[in-house]
């Protein structure tokens, strides 16, 4: 698949950034477990925060093919800021494109689109997570204000977001079509930051519980119609899976790279050890299911730009590209052998963070649901 020159002309764009702003910090952000809030002003700048954002409302205007490239090449330095990143765009800000007026696309996206608000995604709870659709989380309408009580989960961002789309169910009666959509902020009465997860992988990204004890939500942040929630919130992670395979594609990408740079460097038995068919082997699988993964993302992408549908094939680009993501990563670590178990590496740091790409915005078992009831329909 050729890119356009713009999509050429981002690539080059992301992949200076990310090699000259992230890939410095990044070892030691995933140490510390530090959000890089100084990275999301000069990524914002960068235009890196508007990716999925129409011109007319702040954003780069750019396609999917553009968004998961930047994702790819953030991830190929640093998976927690290429899931940062995912999660603001496709999770934070796509819901208020697909479902927000005219007023609510005004007022919120051009704020998130410049980085001068961080977005996030609250869909999962505690008894909510393959399982979406058991939202426990309530709003009830009370004058002008709708009063949300529950507990949020898992929220990518959520240590920092200023603006938070979530789920609560407004009619119990009705089951999933009972589920509303809505966009809170976190200076709203009754909303609070809970637990701040640590984490195996993605260690720089934010993870944290969000407990809404009646918080008060003005009627006018309900996003789309009462009931739409749960549609508008799977049409949303049909884009978001993109972005998850573009992140393992970045990952899986950066760790190919280290293990044949340490391949070429490591002398055993008297030569290099990548003159060792046995590394050849692997080496030759990592670069031909890397490819097959680009070619998929990137086709994906394209899908949903051309307004195709692509719920399944995004299932299909996250499926695959995690699970590459998983055996390359595994492989690159050993090709370091006794070093790669240590975190002088960082390739110890792409096989931590890769895992997530297996279990965010729905685990592999839950893609291939989508993929077979997708096939298996009438
Ligand atoms: N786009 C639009 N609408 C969709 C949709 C999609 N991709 N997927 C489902 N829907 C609609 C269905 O059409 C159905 O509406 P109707 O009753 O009007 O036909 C409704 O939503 C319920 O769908 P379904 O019956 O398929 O719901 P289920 O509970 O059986 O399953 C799954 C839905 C399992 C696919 C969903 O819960 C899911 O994706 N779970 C994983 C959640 C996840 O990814 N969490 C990570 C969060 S990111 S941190």
């Amino acid at each position: 698949m050729e890119l356009t020159e713009e999509q050429q002309m981002i690539q080059e764009t992301a992949r200076r950034f990310a090699e000259s702003e992230v890939q410095p910090i990044a070892a030691e952000i995933d140490q510390m477990g530090k959000y890089p809030l100084e990275l999301i002003e000069k990524m914002g700048g960068m235009g890196f925060l508007g990716l999925v954002v129409p011109a007319e409302y702040g954003g780069t205007g750019t396609d999917t093919v553009c968004y998961s490239i930047v994702i790819e090449e953030l991830s190929r330095v640093c998976g927690s800021t290429g899931l940062s990143v995912a999660a603001h765009n496709s999770l934070g800000s796509a819901p208020i494109c697909i479902a927000g007026t005219e007023e609510q696309k005004s007022k919120y996206l051009p704020e998130i689109s410049s980085g001068e608000a961080v977005a996030a995604f609250g869909l999962t709870e505690p008894q909510a997570g393959s399982d979406a659709s058991r939202t426990q989380t309530r709003a009830v309408l009370k004058g002008d204000k709708y009063i949300l009580n529950g507990t949020k989960v898992y929220v990518t961002n959520g240590g920092h977001a200023r603006y938070m789309v979530m789920t609560a169910m407004t009619q119990p009666e009705k089951g999933v079509h009972g589920i509303s959509a809505f966009i809170v902020h976190n200076d709203f009465p009754g909303f609070k930051i809970g637990t701040h997860e640590k984490k195996l992988g993605v260690r720089a990204s934010s993870t944290t519980e969000i407990v809404f004890e009646d918080c008060e939500v003005p009627k006018e942040n309900l996003l789309g119609n009462e009931g739409e929630g749960f549609k508008i919130f799977m049409q949303t992670l049909d884009g978001g899976r993109i972005s998850i395979g573009a992140m393992a594609l970045g990952i899986a990408q950066g760790a190919m790279e280290a293990a044949i740079a340490y391949a070429k460097e490591r002398h055993q038995f008297g030569k290099p050890i990548s003159e060792f068919q046995a590394i050849q082997n692997m080496i030759a699988d990592m670069a031909t299911e890397i490819r097959a993964a680009r070619l998929m993302v990137y086709d994906t992408s394209r899908l949903k730009d051309e307004g195709k549908p692509f719920s399944a094939e995004s299932a299909m680009c996250k499926l695959f590209a995690s699970t590459m993501a998983m055996k390359v990563t595994t492989n690159a670590l050993q090709i370091h052998g006794g070093y790669g178990y240590f975190t002088e590496y960082p390739v110890e740091r792409y096989y931590r963070d890769a895992k997530l790409t297996e279990i965010g915005e729905g685990t592999s078992e839950i893609q291939r649901l989508v993929i077979a009831r997708s096939i298996l329909k009438d």
